[in-house]
């Protein structure tokens, strides 16, 4: 579906009312339609859309909305745009219809740890990205604790990856993600990024999701809607340390850092 010979920027589209940086925004399909197509003419490589919030202390919603809220922008998107959609929700059964509307790709903060979504994702057979998370939004941020978090974020995911390929996902399906902000304080935070390279190299595409996240907040002391500089330079670092795929917000600037971070890395332009 895509190749991961670089960088490759993610644009997020969040058609819900609540999340914590464009809620609310995009909630109209001919708003949210207009949003992608601006990522995508600014270099975005795929677009991710969510119905539902994951934020911290966000609560769930029900099967019904979250598909009335991503399908007709799923069917407008695969329509209108040359680039694939990925669809960030937990559901099986909203996987299987964003799938049939036309996303391909799925992402799931629980790891595909709702029952049926290993079965689903088997099935619909598009590459999959499982996402590491301590509890769950309503209470992740309530005083998290590892020993190692890089160490136990790493084998959480492998033994995801090793379920899903038992389950009869195609070992070549799946992408990995630490999870930034999923039930972890600054510090683990900081400390899970440093880890990067070891997840790298269990092999599986890594994606990396910082953009405006609460821990560019604490790092800089802006609000939500300053974190474009803080997002950028924790995404360069990310693909330095080797990460497949960035999910952004702020598409043209990260691609503008990704371009030229990645020709003075290589020494090669
Ligand atoms: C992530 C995500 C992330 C993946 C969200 C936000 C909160 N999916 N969905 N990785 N974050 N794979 O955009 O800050 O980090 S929602």
């Amino acid at each position: 579906m895509l190749t991961l010979d670089r960088p490759r920027v993610m644009g997020v589209l969040n058609v819900t009312p609540d999340s914590f940086s464009d809620g609310g925004q995009w909630l109209g399909k001919s708003a949210a339609i207009d949003h992608a197509l601006a990522m995508q003419e600014a270099g975005a490589d795929i677009i991710d859309i969510g119905g539902e919030s994951t934020r911290p202390g966000a609560q769930a919603v029900p099967l019904q909305k979250e598909l009335d809220r991503v399908l007709p922008v799923i069917e407008a998107i695969a329509a209108n745009l040359s680039i694939p959609v990925s669809i960030d929700t937990s559901k099986p059964a909203v996987m299987r219809a964003a799938v049939h509307a036309g996303a391909g790709m799925l992402n799931d903060v629980y790891a595909l740890r709702m029952q049926g979504a290993v079965e689903a994702a088997a099935e619909l057979a598009v590459p999959v990205c499982l996402m590491h998370m301590q509890g769950e939004p309503r209470v992740m941020q309530n005083d998290p604790v590892y020993e190692d978090v890089g160490a136990e974020v790493r084998q959480f995911l492998l033994q995801r990856a090793s379920e899903c390929e038992a389950a009869g996902i195609s070992q070549h399906n799946i992408l990995l993600d630490p999870g930034f902000g999923f039930g972890k304080t600054l510090q683990q935070n900081t400390e899970l990024f440093h880890s990067l390279p070891g997840l790298v190299s269990s092999g599986y595409p890594v994606l990396v999701g910082v953009s405006r996240k609460a821990m560019i907040g604490a790092l800089t002391g802006r609000d939500v809607s300053r974190r474009t500089a803080g997002s950028i330079s924790a995404a360069v670092l990310a693909a330095q340390a080797g990460a497949a795929i960035i999910r952004v917000h702020d598409v043209a600037e990260t691609r503008d850092a990704l371009k030229v971070a990645t020709a003075l890395w290589q020494g090669w332009a």
